[in-house]
C-alpha cells in the first residue's frame, strides 16, 4: 500500500544511530525486550482480533492483501505479528522498570506504532495499541490510580481515545492535524468538543489543529494553557507519552513547523509530574532527519541535560488561538484550573498550592519563555510560605529556561540558623535534576483572588503573546466566533 511507504525500518536505524553518534545511547540503560503475551494484548484487544492477527505469518501474499483491505492505511508483512509483540513487550518492559524504580524514565524505540489500533481493528500502521495496553497494565499490575497519556504525535490516537473514553483514571490528551475533519482519520470524534463519556467526561482532551505549519509557540501555548494546568490538577502517578515526531518540521504527514528542540521542552515540562515517572513510546515520525533530531532532544531531556533556548517564539497564530479557546471552553466545566483567569497569590502560604501552580503555569512560564532570559535568578525570600514540594516544582520548571542556567538564592536564615537545612536540600535536589515530588490532586484555587494579579495579567496580555488564551488581540478579519461561549470571550 503506497500510503504505508513511509513507515519503514530505517526510522529505527536512524533514531538509534543518532543516539549513538551523540553519545546518548551510552548514557542510557538498555532494557532487554520481551515478547508480549496474549494476556497483555487482551488487556485492550478482542480475542477474535488477536486470533486473526496470529494467522498473518502463515498467509500468502494474496491472503495478506485481502486481510488488509478491511482496515485503513495499514499493511501486514508476514513478520509484523512478531514485531508487534516485541514493540508491545518493549513498552511493557520500560513501564515495569520505571514503576519499580530501576530507571527514572525512558523512551521505547519501537515499531510498529500503536495509537491508532482499536479493540478489534488495525489502523494507520498500528497493530497493537502499545500505550493503551501499557496504561491498563500498570493499573492492573501496580494498582496505579491515575495515568496521564500525552499524545504529541500529529495524528489523533483514536484507538487510545476509544479505550478510555469512559475511564476517569486515564487522562488522554491529543493534539492533531484536523483541518476541520479534512485530515486522516477524518473523524468527528477528534474535535475539541468530544471530551469523554459518563464518568470519563473531561478526561479526553482533543486539540484539533485546523491549519498546517503550526510552530513552537503554538505547541507551547497549548502546554501552558491547557495540558499542564489540567495535568497538575489531575496529578498522575505515571505519565505515558505517545511520542510521535511527525509533529516536527519536515514531516510529510504533519506539515507542521515546530523544530526538533521543542521536544526537549515538551519532555522537560512533563518531567516534574508523577515524581518524574515518564515513559515515552515511539509512534509516528517520517522525516528521517527530523525524527532522529527530535528523538535526541527527547532523550537529552530525559537524561536531565539542559534544553536549548526555544527558537523563535512569536506567540500562537490565530488558528491555534481559536483551537486553544475552544478547548478551554469545552473543558471549563470539568477542570477548576480552567474556570478562572485570576490567580491567587500566596496569602495563605503553601496551603494553596493550586493558586501558586496556576500562576506559575499560566503567567510565569509563558512570560519566561517569551522573554527568553540568559539566566534565571530565583530568590527565596524569608517567610514566603512556599513549601518544599512547591518550591521544587518551581525550581524544576524554571530549569527549562536559559539553557538551565539558574542561580538560586535561598533564604539565609535557613542555613545560618537551621541545623537541618530543610530549606536547602529540596533546592539542591532539584538542581541535581531530581523530579519534584507530586503535589497530589489540586483543588480549585480559592476565590479570594487578588485583583492586582489579574489586572497585571490583563495588562501584560497585550504585549506578551504567550499569555494570550483568547482571540481578543486577533486581527478581526480572520476571527471566527463559532462554538465559543460568551464567558470565554
Ligand atoms: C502512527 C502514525 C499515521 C497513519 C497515517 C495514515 N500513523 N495516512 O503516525
Ligand atoms: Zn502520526
Amino acid at each position: 500500500n503506497p500510503a504505508c511507504k513511509i513507515e519503514v525500518p530505517e526510522r529505527l536505524v536512524v533514531s538509534y544511530g543518532a543516539l549513538v553518534e551523540n553519545g546518548l545511547a551510552d548514557r542510557c540503560v538498555s532494557i532487554p525486550v520481551r515478547e508480549a503475551t496474549d494476556a497483555d494484548i487482551l488487556l485492550v484487544h478482542s480475542e477474535e482480533y488477536l486470533e486473526a492477527v496470529k494467522k498473518t505469518p502463515y498467509m500468502t501474499l494474496e491472503e495478506l492483501k485481502e486481510f488488509t483491505l478491511q482496515y485503513g492505511d495499514v499493511y501486514f508483512h508476514p513478520n509484523i505479528y512478531h514485531c508487534a509483540k516485541l514493540a508491545l513487550g518493549a513498552t511493557l518492559q520500560l513501564v515495569d522498570n520505571v514503576m519499580t524504580g530501576k530507571v527514572r524514565n525512558g523512551l521505547a524505540l519501537v515499531r510498529p506504532p500503536g495509537h491508532h489500533s482499536m479493540r478489534s481493528a488495525a489502523s494507520g500502521f498500528c497493530i497493537f495499541n502499545n500505550v493503551a495496553i501499557a496504561a491498563q497494565y500498570v493499573k492492573q499490575k501496580y494498582g496505579v490510580k491515575r495515568v496521564l497519556i500525552v499524545d504529541w504525535d500529529i495524528h489523533h490516537g483514536q484507538g487510545v481515545q476509544y479505550s478510555f473514553e469512559d475511564d476517569p483514571s486515564v487522562l488522554y490528551f491529543s493534539w492533531h492535524r484536523y483541518e476541520h475533519q479534512k485530515f486522516w482519520p477524518n473523524l468527528r470524534e477528534s474535535d475539541f468538543d468530544v471530551v469523554g463519556k459518563e464518568k470519563g467526561a473531561g478526561s479526553t482532551i482533543n486539540v484539533p489543529w485546523n491549519k498546517v505549519k503550526m510552530q513552537n509557540s503554538d505547541y507551547l501555548s497549548i502546554f501552558f494553557h491547557v495540558l499542564l494546568p489540567v495535568a497538575y490538577e489531575f496529578s498522575p502517578d505515571l505519565v505515558l507519552v505517545c511520542a510521535g515526531f511527525d509533529s516536527a518540521i519536515g514531516d510529510p504527514e504533519g506539515e507542521m513547523c515546530a523544530t526538533p528542540d521543542i521536544f526537549a521542552h515538551l519532555t522537560h515540562l512533563l518531567m516534574n509530574l508523577a515524581g518524574g515517572k515518564l515513559c515515552a513510546v515511539l509512534e509516528g515520525g517520517y522525516n528521517l532527519k527530523s525524527l532522529a533530531q527530535s528523538v535526541c532532544q527527547t532523550v537529552h531531556s530525559l537524561l536531565g541535560d539542559p534544553a536549548p533556548r526555544p527558537a523563535n517564539l512569536e506567540g500562537p497564530c490565530n488558528s491555534a488561538l481559536e483551537s486553544l479557546q475552544c478547548v478551554r471552553s469545552a473543558h471549563r466545566k470539568y477542570w477548576s484550573c480552567l474556570k478562572h483567569f485570576y490567580i491567587s497569590v500566596l496569602s495563605q502560604g503553601c496551603s494553596d498550592a493550586s493558586g501558586f501552580i496556576q500562576a506559575v503555569l499560566g503567567l510565569l512560564l509563558p512570560l519566561g519563555y517569551e522573554y527568553d532570559p540568559s539566566l534565571v535568578l530565583l530568590v527565596q525570600t524569608p517567610g514566603s510560605g512556599i513549601c518544599d514540594s512547591v518550591w521544587q516544582q518551581l525550581t524544576g520548571l524554571l530549569q527549562g529556561l536559559a539553557q538551565g542556567h539558574i542561580l538560586v538564592a535561598v533564604n539565609p536564615c535557613s542555613f545560618l540558623h537551621s541545623v537541618e537545612r530543610t530549606c536547602i536540600d529540596p533546592t539542591c535536589s532539584s538542581l541535581l535534576g531530581d523530579a519534584a515530588p507530586s503535589l497530589g490532586q489540586l483543588h480549585a484555587a480559592p476565590p479570594e483572588d487578588v485583583e492586582a494579579v489579574e489586572n497585571l495579567r490583563q495588562r501584560l496580555k497585550a504585549d506578551w503573546k504567550l499569555l494570550q488564551t483568547t482571540g481578543e488581540f486577533m486581527k478581526a478579519t480572520s476571527l471566527s466566533y463559532t462554538n465559543v461561549t460568551s464567558t470565554e470571550l
